[in-house]
């Protein structure tokens, strides 16, 4: 238990050891009993989390509506890294700090067919009684440099111990099939080269990403062209060549 070293001597409960005493064996049993129950919480939030979108999911079918969840995952960063994160931002080395500050110990992937379907989860998800939403990045309007596109929200929400209530913050992504596909080779490819991508990799991945949204434009346009045909109980015209991005242009500027 390397993490349970590196924090022996901090005050992760906040709490200050003895300033003479060392930490014991038995010492350390308890921070390490504390640490591992504050990592509970995340753990149960994440798993509120996922019923919630569970839940609308098998409602979309249940109604035989279009289920715009492809599908969901999620992920609990490992002691490791949360530690090595508070240390690399310099937040103080204690569990209410932890609580304030690293906002992503728990994290949740949605990840839809269409671009629309993302507004729609994240107004299905913000707009429940018990969310909060703290933060959100918009990295699909404002895509990162290297061509990175998903919507980012900070909720929080409660979760019900057995002898107490505490709210916890989750790191909610939300993205297509085509920007989810970028952003994991991209994240191979980041860690393949240890964050330093050479330029002509870095391009071509740029370049992909293009590639991606201009398929995600194609997918929302032929996606809606079908939806209003079916509504309308009309077929689209078989000698109709279709200009989709001027289709598309429309359809956002109709949204
Ligand atoms: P993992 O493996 O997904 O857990 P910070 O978390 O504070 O360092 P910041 O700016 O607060 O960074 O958070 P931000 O930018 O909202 O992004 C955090 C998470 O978004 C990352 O978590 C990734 O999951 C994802 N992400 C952000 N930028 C990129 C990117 O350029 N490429 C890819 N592939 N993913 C990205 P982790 O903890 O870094 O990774």
């Amino acid at each position: 238990m390397d993490w349970v070293k590196s924090w022996q001597h901090s005050p992760i409960t906040g709490v200050e050891p003895a300033a003479a005493a060392p930490a014991g064996i038995k010492d350390v049993r308890v921070l390490g009993g504390h640490f591992a129950d504050f990592m509970l919480d995340y753990k149960f939030a994440i798993d509120e989390i996922t019923t919630k979108i569970n839940i609308l999911r098998e409602d979309f079918n249940n109604a035989n509506e279009y289920n715009p969840i492809e599908h969901i995952n999620s992920r609990l960063k490992s002691p490791e890294s949360v530690l090595e994160k508070v240390r690399r931002k310099n937040y103080p080395m204690n569990l209410a700090s932890i609580r304030e500050n690293v906002l992503d110990i728990a994290g949740v992937r949605v990840i839809c067919s269409f671009i629309s379907d993302i507004a729609k989860i994240r107004d299905m998800l913000a707009g429940q009684e018990d969310i909060t939403v703290l933060e959100e990045r918009d990295y699909i309007t404002n895509r990162k440099p290297n061509g990175y596109q998903s919507l980012h929200l900070i909720v929080s929400i409660p979760v019900f111990r057995a002898g107490h209530t505490v709210r916890v913050p989750v790191e909610i992504q939300i993205r297509t099939i085509a920007m989810d596909f970028w952003a994991s080779l991209e994240h191979k490819i980041y860690y393949k080269y240890r964050g330093e991508v050479p330029p002509n990799l870095q391009a071509e991945l740029t370049q992909a990403a293009e590639a991606a949204t201009q398929l995600d434009e194609k997918m929302e346009a032929l996606h809606r062209l079908v939806d209003h045909a079916g509504r309308h109980g009309e077929r689209p015209d078989r000698s109709d060549s279709l200009d989709l991005s001027a289709l598309y242009e429309n359809l956002v500027t109709d949204r």
